[in-house]
């Protein structure tokens, strides 16, 4: 059986520790290399991201009787002050009254409801965490249509530019701007909000949470091509496939490296390194072989260079072969689990998830 060095070789992933211009990355001018990744990532894969815009919060609906009474649920419209005119949308917050400093997670949803299959919201505040969520059609509509919520106010029905921000960016935005109201509120710790998501919303979490830096982690539930996944070598969905049926969700320039992996200058390992020295967590399932678990795993074993290089261990304990199902790393900075089952955001993540961070929050 190959061991994780060898397979990562054989990838042949671009440099992380090299800078643009070939000086070896150290401790000091990691905050340059962490820009050039972001550069990178924003020019060639979600496109650019534009400045924070002011947001505003307003509580519209209080529930102090949610889940027996043991949680305060406020229904909030949360207004973004773009340069090009207003968008707003609704947040939910669930605040555990037990807990007047709860750690939050931040999730970016893929339906208006709540509790949802991937949102068991009492399991979660019942472990003492505050719950957020919007959900992400309310930002901007999941499809090519750019004249609605802030692809209208950004982009409208006009041709996107090369690298121009897409659907993805947007969302990650968006949950940015939340935290941005966050700051502002009583009930929790700011300082400590993960910002979570699922497949294609697990590459948007991802994405905020490297762009970001108040997040305190940024978890990738199954996010699989465009997310976590190395690139280079992956089975199941692959460049070529997602810039065909979702164009939308990246910047125009990506569909450029279509069948042409190895010509990307970047590899997903980047975007987990830019997490870095947060926390950051990659979950997949064993028989998400669309997302591929091994190219998730993968980046997280690459990606844990940037936090070595910070003085941090990356994914713990090291793993000599490929983990496989069930399978728990949760000793470094970077957590990851394997579990057994098929692409989906479940019980079994959250705990995973929730556990991470109790020994840590
Ligand atoms: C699939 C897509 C994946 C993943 C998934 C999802 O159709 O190919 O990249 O994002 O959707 O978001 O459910």
């Amino acid at each position: 059986m190959k061991t994780i060095p060898e397979l990562l070789c054989e990838r042949e992933l671009p440099e992380l520790l090299i800078m643009r211009d070939g000086t070896p990355v150290t401790r000091d001018n990691w905050p340059a290399r962490r820009a050039e990744l972001l550069d990178i990532l924003q020019q060639e894969l979600y496109g650019v991201t534009p400045a924070p815009c002011p947001v505003e919060g307003k509580i519209i609906q209080t529930d102090e009787r949610y889940c027996a009474g043991k949680v305060r649920h406020d229904t909030v419209d949360l207004t973004l002050h773009t340069p090009y005119g207003d968008h707003t949308f609704p947040v939910q917050l669930f605040r555990p009254k037990a807990n007047p400093n709860a750690p939050v997670f931040l999730h970016i949803c893929f339906r208006p409801d709540f509790p949802d299959r991937y949102s068991p919201i009492e399991e979660i505040t019942d472990h003492g965490f505050a719950f957020a969520m919007f959900d992400y059609n309310t930002v901007a509509t999941d499809d090519g249509d750019f004249t609605n919520g802030l692809g209208g106010l950004y982009v409208g029905d006009r041709k996107r530019r090369p690298h121009e921000w897409g659907k993805l960016g947007m969302w990650a935005y968006a949950a940015s701007r939340v935290l941005d109201w966050l700051e502002t509120i009583d009930g929790i710790d700011a300082k400590k909000v993960t910002v979570t998501g699922h497949s294609r919303l697990g590459k948007t979490a991802l994405w905020c949470a490297a762009q970001d830096e108040r997040f305190f982690c940024g978890i990738s539930n199954d996010s699989g091509c465009g997310g976590a996944a190395i690139e280079r070598g992956k089975v199941g969905e692959r460049t070529e496939r997602i810039t065909e049926v979702f164009p939308f969700w990246f910047c125009p320039r990506y569909k450029d490296y279509s069948g042409h992996a190895e010509l990307l200058p970047f590899d997903h390992h980047f975007i987990v390194a830019c997490v870095a020295p947060r926390y950051c967590y990659i979950a997949s399932a064993e028989e998400d072989l669309w997302a591929d678990p091994a190219s998730e795993y993968l980046s997280a074993a690459a990606g844990s260079a940037a936090y070595e290089l910070l003085g941090l261990p990356g994914v713990l304990p090291v793993c000599e072969t490929m983990p496989t199902a069930p399978a728990e790393f949760h000793d470094g900075t970077i957590g990851y689990h394997v579990r057994k089952g098929l692409h989906y955001y479940g019980r079994e993540d959250w705990l995973r998830q929730m556990a991470f961070l109790e020994a840590r929050v």
